[in-house]
């Protein structure tokens, strides 16, 4: 009734923002994201009559009853009702990245619980139904069960049947394809995007038009990755993060993430764009940016990031592999 899991974490290149069902964690629209090699979380899961309730431990430390605890019973909850037992859950789970700084913890963390914790309580599960599993837990984390490019259908059903990810190429489809992920802050952000997302959809004027942009910029995604497009997935993606930064601006009270050093980074790259450099950038709920661009640009992308004021720290990474199982046992 043990079993260990990793999985990497995944960047939105259209993002999700907002929910048409909190409890079943169905989106308004469809995403499209990479999932991103070396920042991955392992996790090990146990169901055990000993315990009396779930317990989970992140990093080193248990997690308090709360938000972030939430996330993780909602889907033990979901795993013992599919698997018919009724025992609690221990849960261990250790991020190679700084823990909700807008890197995505949450996806990549309850992707590997969605494979460790259904394994640990007896199911075996397809990927499609580990998807489903995962976004129970956190909507994005339906993307990491994937490796490489992978779209989150949002689907149309009341049951969340049809909402999981599928993946449009994997990670040795387009090798050459690099973030380089610039570290503005490594300090917990405020504002959640769960709640952040709840408040732009009851708040934001924009939000209508953003639903109704995303689709195009979802066909467009799938056209240039397909291509390795980068002018057209970079291009793409960015204007994609900047109506979603839009729609968080003009929610009330306002959702901005971005700090000074976010800025800096995003008037670099596109300074280094008009000199000829193609890059884009892309960020999340959370002051990280994101500079998209090839393996053959990254290293001087990097350095330039490095040397901006206020980069705590810079990762550059490609493609990542989908989540799997380890042997390892984290206790
Ligand atoms: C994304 N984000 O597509 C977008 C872009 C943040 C900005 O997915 O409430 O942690 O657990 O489903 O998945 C972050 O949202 O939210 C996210 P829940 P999640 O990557």
């Amino acid at each position: 009734m043990k079993a260990s899991a990793v999985a990497n974490s995944n960047i939105a290149l259209a993002k999700y923002w907002g929910k048409r069902d909190a409890k079943l964690m169905l989106p308004h629209n469809s995403s499209i994201s990479m999932t991103l090699d070396g920042l991955f979380s392992h996790t090990t899961c146990e169901f055990d009559g000993k315990y009396r309730s779930h317990i989970v431990i992140l990093d080193g430390a248990e997690l308090p009853e709360g938000d972030a605890k939430q996330e993780v019973t909602i889907q033990l909850d979901v795993i013992k009702e599919m698997a018919k037992i009724k025992e609690f859950a221990k849960v261990v789970s250790n991020n190679t990245f700084p823990t909700a700084a807008g890197l995505a913890s949450s996806a990549s963390g309850l992707a590997a619980l969605a494979l460790a914790g259904s394994k640990a309580a007896g199911l075996e599960l397809g990927k499609k139904e580990l998807s489903i599993l995962a976004r129970r837990g956190s909507g994005s984390a339906s993307r990491s069960v994937y490796g490489g490019f992978v779209e989150w259908q949002k689907g149309v059903k009341s049951d969340g049947s049809d909402s999981h990810a599928v993946q449009i190429a994997d990670e040795n489809y387009w090798k050459d394809f690099r973030m380089v992920v610039c570290i503005a802050s490594k300090k917990e952000k405020k504002i959640k995007s769960r709640a952040g997302m709840a408040q732009s959809v009851a708040t934001s004027p924009f939000y209508k038009s953003w639903i109704e942009s995303v689709e195009s910029d979802i066909d467009a995604l799938k056209k240039g990755i397909l291509k390795k497009d980068l002018e057209a997935v970079g291009s793409t993606a960015e204007h994609n993060c900047l109506k979603m930064y839009a729609t968080m601006i003009s929610t009330k009270p306002p959702i901005i993430y971005w700090n000074p050093a976010s800025m800096s980074v995003i008037h670099s790259v596109l300074e280094l764009r008009d000199n000829g450099m193609k890059c884009y950038f892309t960020c999340d709920a959370g002051p990280q940016v994101k500079i998209i661009c090839l393996e053959k640009d990254s290293k001087e992308i990097a350095e330039m990031a490095a040397r901006i004021e206020g980069v705590e720290d810079v990762i550059v990474s490609g493609p990542g592999r989908g989540a799997e199982f380890v042997k390892r046992d984290l206790f």
